[in-house]
């Protein structure tokens, strides 16, 4: 016998770091735990305002319709799906099914937070054979001011080196004055700039003009032609499976990374401690040599359901959450 059950979380988040246009305080989302005789999986469903095209009630009707489907065996039409929908009925089968594996890195990139000096105590404090790599999001304040905090952090740590995302925040102008205004070798401790400008279009021709490093973020999942995120001044591609969609989805969008010679790096859409140790699980799995950018926990003040190792908030457990939905067949 199949059944589903759902859940609906409401916690307090303070997310201003990364959704910077809009001031939300609350994240909602919805937790499905599916079982079949002895087994069970659950999986996080939360569309990110400003983010997702679907929102919180699209996704709620589209998993209770897909919740019965599910239970009465018949196929879910994943694609039909929204893609937070997809992913977390998708990895929540996984792990009904085992296929998930358990074993998790918990590695991650830690986010400057603004503070230069909180940064390089967590770094200081990383196991020393771990690289010492941090993300920095720019594009907020003036060009100077984030050229200069990129500067004190390479300087503070001669071994460290650095992601910057701008959200597509810089004019082709302000990305090429930060760029010039680096010395070379600095540029050569930049890993790459996620979604620098605006248009995609000028990204690109910035990284040929200008020689940086580009990733693709937002890039990826809007409708473009393929011969603009496989360009190969863009060497990256963020993956944030509950943006993209249904895990066989994840697992093609990593394997055409590959085959392209490109790096894959999973990460965050500020799910909660329950649905970011799945993805640390799933980059242990399908991205190893890669360290997942899975450092938004600190949004919350409780952990949901499962740990992160050596995380401080309180854990609180999904029972307490209200169920929203159950589903016997
Ligand atoms: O732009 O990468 C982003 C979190 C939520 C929404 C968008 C983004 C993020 C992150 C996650 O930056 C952290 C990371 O990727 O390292
Ligand atoms: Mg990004």
């Amino acid at each position: 016998m199949r059944q589903a059950r759902i859940y609906h979380y409401t916690l307090p988040v303070n997310s201003g770091l990364f959704i910077r246009d809009q001031h939300v305080t609350e994240r909602e989302g919805l937790v499905v735990e599916l079982s079949e005789g002895a087994q069970r999986g659950w999986g996080e469903i939360a569309p990110l305002p400003g983010f997702s095209q679907e929102t919180f009630d699209e996704a709620r009707h589209a998993l209770i319709a897909a919740t019965s489907v599910w239970c009465d065996h018949r196929n879910i039409a994943m694609p039909q799906l929204p893609p937070s929908v997809a992913w977390g009925l998708s990895i929540a089968q996984a792990e009904l099914d085992k296929r998930l594996p358990t074993l998790s890195g918990f590695g991650y990139v830690p986010v400057c937070t603004g503070d230069p000096d909180a940064l390089l105590m967590t770094l200081l404090q990383q196991p020393a054979e771990q690289a010492h790599e941090a993300k920095v999001k720019v594009g907020e304040y003036e060009v100077a001011r984030d050229r200069l905090m990129v500067t004190t952090l390479l300087e503070a740590l001669p071994v460290l080196t650095l992601r910057l995302d701008a959200n597509r925040r810089w004019h082709p102008e302000q990305l090429a004055s930060f760029w010039n205004g680096l010395s070379e070798t600095h540029q050569a401790r930049i890993q790459w700039i996620e979604e620098p400008c605006r248009d995609p279009y000028q990204s690109l021709a910035q990284a040929q003009a200008l020689g940086y490093p580009l990733a693709w973020d937002e890039t990826l999942r809007e409708a473009h032609e393929p011969s603009l995120i496989e360009s190969e001044v863009a060497p990256v591609w963020v993956i944030k499976p509950s943006l993209m969609g249904a895990l066989d989805n994840i697992n093609q969008w990593i394997s055409r990374a590959h085959t392209l010679g490109k790096t894959p790096v999973v990460s965050s859409a500020l799910e909660t401690s329950l649905g970011l140790t799945q993805l640390s699980r799933l980059a242990s799995w399908l991205t190893p040599d890669v360290v997942p950018g899975l450092d938004t926990l600190g949004i919350y003040q409780q952990q949901l359901d499962r740990t992160w190792p050596g995380a401080p908030q309180p854990l609180i457990p999904l029972h307490d959450q209200p169920l929203i939905w159950i589903n016997t067949l």
